[in-house]
Formats: C-alpha cells, structure tokens, sequence
C-alpha cells in the first residue's frame, strides 16, 4: 500500500512507519492521520506482523504536532470532527494487541507527544524535546494529551507540562516516566531494533494477553482487572505457544515460538 504522509518498510516481523513531511517537522494534518489510522489498522490484521515502530522522518522531529496551519481555519465542528479522528488514532493504536514503540529523535510536541504516549513504548534519544504547547495556542491537547500524560506520569506533571507549555528533554522526561528509555542519538536504532527483535521473538498470544489486561484492565475497578487478567491468562492455554515454552522450561531449553 502506497502513502503520501508516510514510508511503510518490513524487516522480518517488524513494521516500521515513519511519518514522512519533514519539511512541516511531521506535522499531523488530517490527511496523515487517516492514512496513520489505515496503516494500524492493515498492522493489526497483518498476522506476520509482531511489532510496531513508530517515529519520523527526518532527524528534528517525530513529530511537532497537529498541524497548526490546517487547524487555524477550523469551525468548532471541524475541530470537533479533526480531535475524534485523532483520538480514535489513538485507541486503535493503545489497544493494537501488538506492542508499538515510538522511537523520538526529536521533537515530540503537542499531538506528537500525544501519539508518542499511546504507543507501548518511548525509546528517546537525547536530542529528543517533549512538550504540551497547546496552552501557547490558546488550545488544550485534544488527542488525548491532558488523560494519557495523567496516567502515565501523575496529576503534577500533567498540570505542569499542559498548564505552562514548556518543552523538557529526555532526561526529564524518563525522570517523570514518560519514556522508558533515553540513549545517545547515534545508539537509537541499534536500541529499539533490539527491543523490537525481542519483543517479535515472543509469544504474541501472551503479549497480546498483557496489553490488554493492563490497558483495558487497568482502567477498571480492580475486580474488574483481575477478571481481565483471568481471562487473558486462560486464554493463553488454548495456544500451542503455551504449551512449547512451559515444555522448555522442563525439558531445559530455549523455547521456539511459532505464533500459535
Ligand atoms: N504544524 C504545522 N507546521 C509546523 C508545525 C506544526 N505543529 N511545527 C512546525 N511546522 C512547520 C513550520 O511552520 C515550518 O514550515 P515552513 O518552513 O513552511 O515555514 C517548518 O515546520 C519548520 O519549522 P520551524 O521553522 O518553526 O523550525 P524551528 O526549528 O525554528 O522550530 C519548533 C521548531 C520549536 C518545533 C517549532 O516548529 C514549533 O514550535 N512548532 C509548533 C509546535 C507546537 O505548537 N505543537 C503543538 C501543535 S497543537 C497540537 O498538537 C494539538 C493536538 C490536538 C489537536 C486536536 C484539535 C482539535
């Protein structure tokens, strides 16, 4: 399938889809979000696919953020209609059943820090800026900024980063959790190409089972999480993946997933 925002390549499991307008830091303008919301989508169905990465082209953004030249003009309805397109991006990438890594080289403002925090995982480099702006727009996040920044670092840096709009680096953002890892510029793609291996490597029944207790299960009452949990971890047994890694185990070898 050929894009016009973005580059799609594969190597063995692994997708990666770079959005592809350096020339606006990759800016998300509607037509790069449908065409975002498409490719998760073919990622989802797409069984040899295992896992996601995510970032941008170009050395100076993942990207800065919903493009502010199309919003400018926007009716309420219409930016109204452009936040649901957004959010929905959003959701359908949180709960892929794939684990996706947002790989940030560089700026990850606004809509950019957005869709960096819906993936599974931010491995940053140290060039990387992360920043909520919105508020210097007179805007508030509208893909979800102000509800996945609360969860994944807590109300004080929420507030902070959406209430002042300030840019902070990627030593301070592993400080408050917002991404898992922060590397030299030039170690990036050997960090993330061995998390991605790994993560291919394993039993996709057992991580699409994680995913969905601690997403889905984690926004309910507990009871309601651990019957996630239940359910995520019976369902395990019906895979012969199962099965060959607790055979490894006794037989004292490695186990060989096939991603059944
Ligand atoms: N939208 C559109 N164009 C952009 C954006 C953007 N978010 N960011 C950069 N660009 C464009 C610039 O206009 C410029 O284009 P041109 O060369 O044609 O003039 C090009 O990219 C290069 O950018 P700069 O010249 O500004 O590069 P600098 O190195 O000087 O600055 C910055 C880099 C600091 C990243 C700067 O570009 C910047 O501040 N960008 C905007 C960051 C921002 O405010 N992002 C938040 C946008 S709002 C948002 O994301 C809301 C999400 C929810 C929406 C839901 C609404 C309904």
């Amino acid at each position: 399938m050929a894009y016009r925002t973005l580059t799609s390549h594969d190597e063995g499991a692994v997708r990666t889809l770079a959005v592809n307008r350096p020339d606006k830091l990759n800016a998300l303008d509607l037509e790069t979000l449908n065409e975002l919301t498409l490719a998760f989508a073919q990622a989802a169905q797409d069984e040899a696919v295992r896992v996601v990465v995510l970032t941008g082209t170009g050395e100076k953004a993942f990207v800065a953020g919903a493009d502010i030249a199309q919003m400018h003009d926007y009716t309420p309805l219409q930016a109204q209609s452009f936040s649901r397109v957004g959010q929905a991006l959003m959701l359908t990438i949180e709960r892929l059943g794939k684990p996706v890594i947002a790989r940030v080289q560089g700026y990850a403002l606004g809509g950019g820090m957005e869709l960096a925090m819906a993936c599974h995982f931010r491995i940053a480099s140290d060039k990387a800026k992360f920043g909520q702006p919105e508020v210097n727009l007179g805007l508030i996040p509208g893909f979800g900024g102000t509800q996945r920044l609360l969860r994944l670092a807590g109300r004080s840096a929420a507030l902070e980063l959406c209430l002042t709009g300030r840019q902070i680096d990627a030593t301070r953002a592993l400080s408050l959790g917002l991404v898992n890892e922060v590397v030299e510029a030039e170690r990036l793609d050997e960090t993330v190409n061995a998390l991605s291996a790994h993560l291919a490597a394993s039993a996709p029944r057992a991580v699409a089972g994680i995913l969905d207790a601690v997403l889905a299960g984690g926004e309910c009452a507990i009871e309601q999480g651990l019957d996630y949990e239940t359910q995520a971890f019976a369902l395990c047994f019906s895979s012969e993946d199962m099965r060959e890694g607790t055979k490894a185990f006794l037989e004292r070898r490695k186990p060989q997933f096939k991603g059944h």
